[in-house]
């Protein structure tokens, strides 16, 4: 029997804090558990929504190091774009965190203190790689080898991105740190680990027995480890970013990212409310964690086995996660830059919040991996978002206007189409409400647009627009079902498109209505007086999908050309060879297109030892102005040529890249023409 509730808790998980937020992300936690929320606060259930930025961790240190900043000035930075980016696409958090706060370092060292004090941890010293020079230890990532599956010469201590196989630094061939490029030695260290295992049965009986209505994905994946054994696992790390470890003896140490993140809902409850403790510690409240499929573990296995450990918490009711969605036939990836960031489309897309919304609701890789691409989102926008919701919303309200001055007509007698279409609309409500409580998110927003699509059939099908020349009675009744119609959409769509259901409640000049009148026939009184109607959405253009198409193809173009090797080295050549060429800094003072043909470019340039033409096969990368006053590098002793009539004294060096894109080579500081290079 389904349990009853008193309060809801629902959390999202923590994105890392080193890089913006995608669609993908969206798709499988955040749109889903905003749907959900939304839904229980319209309810008016006791619910809050927690999340913020997961700060900690290797994968910051490592952005850090790549770009010569620091691990805080990182997050700092995407903490706030994704913050920002969040509450621009209307994701309602009632709170969005930080674990480099100071309430997460106090709730979480509190954490591990309490279970160390109480002896729930192993200590226990093994081998791991240090670095000498660096002087210290290092985590899997800033090792670096051959991998002994595919001879890739750069893959790293946990994975090679060459073959995808997932590796130990063990297994590494001639593995060297990319801190220091020395050769890491092997030393003692010493860590503290949960002994999963002793919760194993705890967990079996748990979620095995105790919870087979779970997602099949996410039951699965917890049977599967179940099946194979829980071992220890280690809790703190050797690094210099994280939450020291609070015990005696362990300095340089700090907890494992994967232990302080999920405490960061506690910690950002905490934060919230002073009531914090009725959310986390009691039985009545529903906890449901949203995640990613590749989370599933953490917050299925490790974070119950740490809430038990601890003992004054309560464990999930659920942990519904998605599975991946692809961008355009790919996978997303954050190194390789495919994919659509959220803040990116917040600008290019001004005003299409809830597009996107719709879009990644509609298309959730809810059972299985899914596509998005800018085809489909264009599609569901005109054909169903333009052509069914907005124009039938439209049409009800400018109908209204222009027959009755927007004053909402009284229904007269119903007739047997009315009342059918009046008990389909009737059905729609439980449907959509048990298709959200359990987390069905593409059936519910099916649901939501089930108003939409009926009421755009019953427009058509009663044609008020006809009857008006005939029967103008039964058309007050038309547009009076219509509008409630309307109304009934405003509510149901709350949930998934909070920006349209506000504007068609403005539009109807109404400030607001309750989920539980949701099917009502009633909502609108006759002689209310409505707003003004406005489009709810507009059609997108191809130029506009071809934009981002572009984009993506630019992404594709920059991979391409970051894989591709440099030409090997030519046969060798002796300083004489070299010295023979003479190679000045020149001006070049004057350019113009040599005319009938499309490659050349005219130059005339200043050596420094005259003023001379050259031509060169450039037009197509550079127009004259662009080069006029430019320094450059001329070949001036090459043997004169004759090009198009002109003869042509000189070659002017250029870089080249993969993609074929030229680049003038400069030098770093304006000098005086005819400075000799070599
Ligand atoms: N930051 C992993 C992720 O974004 C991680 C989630 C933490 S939830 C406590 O995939
Ligand atoms: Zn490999």
């Amino acid at each position: 029997m389904a349990k009853n509730f008193k309060r809801y808790l629902v959390t999202s998980a923590l994105p890392y804090a080193n890089g913006p937020v995608h669609i993908g992300h969206l798709a499988g936690v955040y749109v889903p558990s905003d749907i959900y929320t939304r839904y229980l606060r319209l309810r008016g259930c006791d619910v809050l929504s927690i999340c913020g930025s997961d700060e900690h961790g290797v994968p910051i240190t490592i952005k850090a190091k790549r770009e010569g900043i620091t691990p805080q000035q990182v997050v700092d930075r995407y903490h706030a774009i994704i913050k920002k980016s969040f509450e621009d696409l209307g994701i309602a958090f009632d709170i969005y965190s930080r674990t480099s706060s100071d309430m997460h370092t106090q709730t979480a060292s509190e954490f591990f203190r309490k279970l160390y004090d109480e002896g729930k941890f192993v200590e226990r010293t093994s081998q791991q790689y240090y670095d000498e020079e660096a002087k210290m230890f290092l985590a899997d990532r800033y090792i670096m080898g051959t991998c002994p599956k595919c001879g890739n010469e750069r893959a790293y201590g946990d994975q090679c991105e060459a073959c995808g196989s997932t590796l130990s630094p063990d297994e590494l061939i001639e593995p060297h740190s990319t801190l220091s490029g020395s050769v890491p030695v092997k030393r003692d260290t010493k860590h503290w680990y949960l002994p999963l295992n002793d919760y194993e049965q705890m967990l079996r009986e748990w979620i095995l027995e105790g919870h087979k209505e779970w997602k099949s994905n996410v039951y699965g994946q917890c049977k599967s480890w179940l099946d194979g054994g829980l071992q220890p696992r280690a809790v703190s790390r050797d690094l210099d970013w994280g939450i020291p470890v609070p015990v005696e003896g362990a300095e340089g140490k700090v907890l494992y990212v994967w232990f302080d993140a999920p405490i960061g809902y506690i910690s950002a409850t905490k934060e919230l409310t002073p009531d914090w403790e009725k959310y986390w510690k009691s039985e009545d409240t529903k906890l449901v964690h949203f995640i990613g499929k590749d989370n599933i573990v953490f917050h299925c296995i490790v974070f119950p086995s740490m809430l038990r450990a601890h003992g004054e918490y309560i464990l999930p009711e659920n942990v519904p996660s998605n599975e991946f969605l692809n961008l355009e036939g790919d996978k997303i990836s954050t190194s390789r830059n495919w994919a659509v960031w959220l803040h990116e489309y917040l600008e290019d897309m001004p005003g299409k919040e809830d597009v996107l919304r719709y879009v990644l609701c509609a298309n959730a890789p809810e059972t299985k991996d899914n596509d998005f691409t800018w085809k489909d989102y264009q599609a569901r926008n005109n054909n169903e978002l333009v052509a069914v919701l907005g124009n039938f919303v439209n049409r009800a309200l400018v109908l209204t206007k222009k027959y009755y001055d927007g004053v909402v007509p009284a229904a007269g007698s119903l007739t047997e189409y009315d009342r059918a279409t009046i008990e389909e609309l009737s059905q729609i409500k439980a449907s959509l409400e048990s298709n959200i409580e359990n987390y069905r998110f593409r059936e519910a927003l099916k649901d939501a647009m089930n108003y939409a699509r009926i009421g755009n059939k019953y427009l058509a099908d009663s044609e008020p627009w006809k009857v008006v020349k005939t029967d103008a009675e039964r058309v007050k009744t038309i547009l009076n079902i219509a509008l409630q119609i309307t109304a009934n959409i405003a509510i149901a769509i709350e949930p998934f498109m909070p920006f349209s259901a506000a504007k068609i409640l403005r539009m109807l000049a109404v400030d607001h209505f309750e989920w539980d009148s949701l099917g009502a026939m009633s909502l609108i009184e006759a002689g209310h007086t409505i707003g003004t109607p406005e489009l709810l959405f507009e059609k997108i253009e191809d130029e506009t999908i071809q934009r981002q198409l572009d984009k993506l193809e630019a992404t594709k173009a920059a991979n391409a050309a970051a894989e591709v090797k440099a030409e090997p080295q030519k046969a060798e050549c002796t300083f004489d060879d070299f010295q023979k060429m003479d190679i000045r800094v020149s001006t070049i003072v004057a350019a113009e297109k040599v005319a009938k043909t499309k490659k050349l470019l005219k130059l005339t340039v200043d050596t420094g030892i005259d003023t001379r033409t050259i031509v060169s096969g450039i037009a197509e990368h550079f127009t004259p102005e662009q080069l006029i006053g430019q320094q450059v590098l001329v070949l001036v002793n090459l043997a004169p040529r004759e090009l198009k009539g002109i003869l042509s004294q000189g070659m002017i060096l250029m870089a080249e890249d993969a993609t074929g894109a030229l680049r003038l080579v400069q030098p770093s500081e304006p000098v005086k023409s005819g400075s000799m290079v070599g």
